[in-house]
């Protein structure tokens, strides 16, 4: 079977279609070196602003992946497609309800081989995403490795997203997380918006996501993690 494309990425920039960039802020990240840039948030996404994104990252070569948050905003023509299912919630639509509906009128249309799933862990309680989905986000180490066994061995889930959004995580979570796991990919974002703490997410994750530094006045420092994360082996697979 082909790799997917993802499974090379260490560092990868997630915009917000919902955000203003500016086509200077836009050129600096898509000419950073970044392996991918990810499009996806939790609000306010919509087709118009998805396809509006879209068209700008394509003036580069930058490999560009949707994050699907919802059917309104499946744009075609992207390289790579990410279902987001949230593993920490008891909330079923959250897991597979709105997949599911999804799917139903899509489902014959989506690209399946471009296409993964990624099991979702939110771990801080003040994301947008985590009080949208109500996640359970008091996971002791215990409760996070049997979530991990269960995404990675039980579901085979080709990823698994530690997402800390807006703060920086725990990386002995994270790094135990990706110890356990046999065949997923573990992406790690939060928080990072600076070398120092990509350095250790690339060490614990294998693949380290950045998101809010990009837009609040830290664009040097957002620029910074790609380095960072270049000279980082992680001593794990992949
Ligand atoms: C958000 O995991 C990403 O989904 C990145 O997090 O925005 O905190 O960098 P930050």
């Amino acid at each position: 079977m082909q790799s997917a494309i993802y499974e090379t990425w260490r560092h990868v920039f997630k915009l917000d279609p919902e955000r203003e960039i500016s086509d200077e802020t836009l050129d600096a990240v898509c000419m950073s070196g970044t392996d991918a840039v990810i499009v996806g948030g939790t609000t306010g996404v919509t087709y118009d602003n998805t396809v509006d994104l879209l068209s700008r990252i394509r003036r580069y070569e930058v490999p560009c992946a949707l994050e699907v948050s919802g059917e309104a905003s499946a744009v075609p023509g992207f390289d790579y497609y990410f279902i987001p299912m949230v593993l920490n919630t008891d909330r079923a639509e959250w897991l597979i309800g709105h997949q599911v509906e999804a799917l139903r009128r899509l489902g014959a249309f989506i690209p399946w081989d471009q296409t993964a799933a990624e099991g979702y862990l939110i771990l801080n309680p003040d994301a947008k995403a985590a009080q949208l989905t109500g996640a359970r986000t008091d996971l002791d180490a215990e409760s996070l490795a049997a979530y991990v066994y269960m995404a990675d061995r039980l579901m085979r889930l080709p990823i698994v997203y530690i997402e800390y959004s807006g703060t920086y995580g725990d990386m002995s979570l994270v790094k135990r997380a990706c110890k356990s796991v046999t065949g997923a990919r573990v992406f790690y974002g939060g928080g990072i918006d600076s070398a120092d703490k990509a350095r250790q997410a690339a060490e614990a994750a294998h693949t380290v996501i950045v998101g809010n530094a990009i837009y609040d006045d830290r664009l040097e420092a957002a620029l910074s993690t790609v380095q960072a994360v270049r000279e980082t082996v992680c001593g794990l697979r992949g």
